[in-house]
């Protein structure tokens, strides 16, 4: 990909209303277009990081067994009046009547939809557990809607949704979701930290959320500094005593919310030197809420006594839209965006110092097909623009690596390299280009 054929509107300035530096550079790299408040358009840079998170998402989520299917954005008001929830919801959902004037709503959650899906085939106890997900696109009217895709009206949610016989398979449930968590944003390349929570409207007793610390955080989390130092082996799901020893280590660490914080007892448990506090951005919130949608809803099956109950539930979301401005708020610099390996748009920017000069396009074109074929994605910046402009765009957008070709280290068989998170450069040989890339990527 060249950037002359790329679609990339870098912004000198951030727009007025853009608060936090994540909204700022979001809108100075060119990655979303506001369509109108909270709602965003993704354009083309902002499309791979989204896509790249979505995709780690994915993979933790199948890795810990959870099967992918797509429910519709629009569902219908009957299934909401069933549970409950479509008065107590209230302005934040998007109500819409369709043309035979039937009551349909944009989804805020899908507790609802899924429950459904599940009463209509599952009946036996044969046949749990069950575990599903989707990625999908959510509404919620936010009063405030804020700090750009931080807290948007619009926004791309994975939720996951459990389904067990009983509490104890239920815990399981929630636990392996916890690891999925846990492992999905060491992927990212954040240090989240899972914090008792509240349930709020979603409902239940057992509930975490999983926060970053950032000072643009829109909540407060207090936790034990050990929490930060718990290690998950790569075989964790091979055993149900595994998955259980991990989880049941970190909940022995104080932490909490705002909304559920003892500073008595955090005094008490956690000593002066261990105690985090900080503001927290929600990356993921888990729940577990037992029979709150299966009872209203007649979700029942048939135990091995023949008798019938309620299915135990919960569910498991992650803003993955809210992720892209996460990642920007814990790794930036007053040049730009730092992207980490996993999720950056590209990993090289390959710039060419004099686009007029047919040796240094041959070889930003060979250095790049050398890269793709390597799986490493790179995009070659051949616009017409001075080298200090193209150096500040590559800083900007953040790309892991930028290799500068100009003519005369060209003529020695050399290229700079630039790492964009050391912020140091050095002269290479081009034969040697593809083998530092990868180790340093790689390597990491
Ligand atoms: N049904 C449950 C779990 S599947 C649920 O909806 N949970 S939630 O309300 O906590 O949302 C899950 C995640 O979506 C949050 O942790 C947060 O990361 C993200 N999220 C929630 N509201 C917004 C918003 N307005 N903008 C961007 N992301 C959001």
């Amino acid at each position: 990909m060249r950037l002359t054929n790329y679609f990339l509107p870098v912004l000198k300035e951030s727009p007025s209303d853009a608060e936090i530096i994540s909204h700022q550079l979001m809108m100075r790299a060119g990655m979303i277009s506001q369509s109108s408040s909270g709602i965003y358009s993704w354009l083309p840079l902002g499309l791979r990081v989204l896509k790249k998170i979505e995709s780690i998402v994915r993979e933790e989520q199948d890795f810990a067994g959870v099967n992918e299917i797509l429910m519709p954005t629009i569902q219908p008001a009957e299934l909401w009046k069933e549970s409950g929830r479509y008065e107590d919801y209230g302005k934040e959902m998007l109500r819409i009547n369709d043309r035979q004037d039937r009551e349909m709503l944009y989804g805020p959650t899908n507790e609802e939809q899924v429950t459904d899906i599940f009463r209509r085939s599952i009946k036996s106890y044969k046949e749990l557990p069950q575990l599903l997900y989707h990625i999908q696109w959510k509404f919620r009217d936010e009063l405030r809607p804020r700090f750009g895709v931080m807290r948007g009206r619009e926004f791309l949610m994975k939720d996951a949704y459990s389904f067990d016989l009983n509490q104890e398979e239920a815990k399981l449930s929630y636990y392996k979701m916890f690891i999925a968590y846990l492992r999905t944003f060491e992927r990212l390349g954040l240090n989240a930290i899972p914090v008792a929570a509240d349930s709020g409207p979603i409902g239940g007793n057992l509930s975490h959320e999983f926060s970053i610390v950032a000072d643009t955080g829109e909540s407060e989390i207090f936790c034990d500094k050990n929490l930060l130092e718990i290690s998950i082996d790569e075989n964790i799901y091979s055993s149900n005593d595994k998955i259980i020893d991990v989880v049941e280590n970190y909940l022995k660490f104080y932490s909490a919310t705002d909304d559920k914080h003892d500073a008595k007892k955090f005094n008490n448990l956690v000593s002066k030197d261990n105690q985090v506090t900080g503001r927290g951005i929600e990356v993921g919130h888990i729940f577990s809420f037992g029979d709150k949608y299966s009872n209203p809803m007649k979700a029942s099956i048939i135990g091995n006594d023949g008798k019938m109950s309620n299915v135990y539930m919960g569910s498991y979301g992650i803003g993955v839209s809210r992720l892209v401005a996460a990642i920007i708020e814990t790794s930036n610099d007053e040049k730009g965006i730092i992207w980490p390996t996993s999720v950056a748009p590209f990993l090289v920017n390959i710039i060419n110092l004099k686009n007029k000069d047919d040796k240094c396009m041959d070889k930003c074109i060979e250095i790049h097909n050398d890269l793709e074929r390597s799986g490493i994605d790179s995009i070659v910046d051949d616009r017409d623009e001075s080298a200090g402009k193209k150096f500040s765009d590559s800083d900007l957008i953040g790309f892991p690596v930028t290799l500068v070709v100009g003519p005369r280290e060209l003529e020695n068989g050399n290229v700079e390299i630039r790492f964009r998170r050391e912020g140091n450069n050095q002269i290479i040989p081009y034969d040697n280009v593809l083998k530092i890339i990868k180790n340093k990527l790689f390597e990491e």
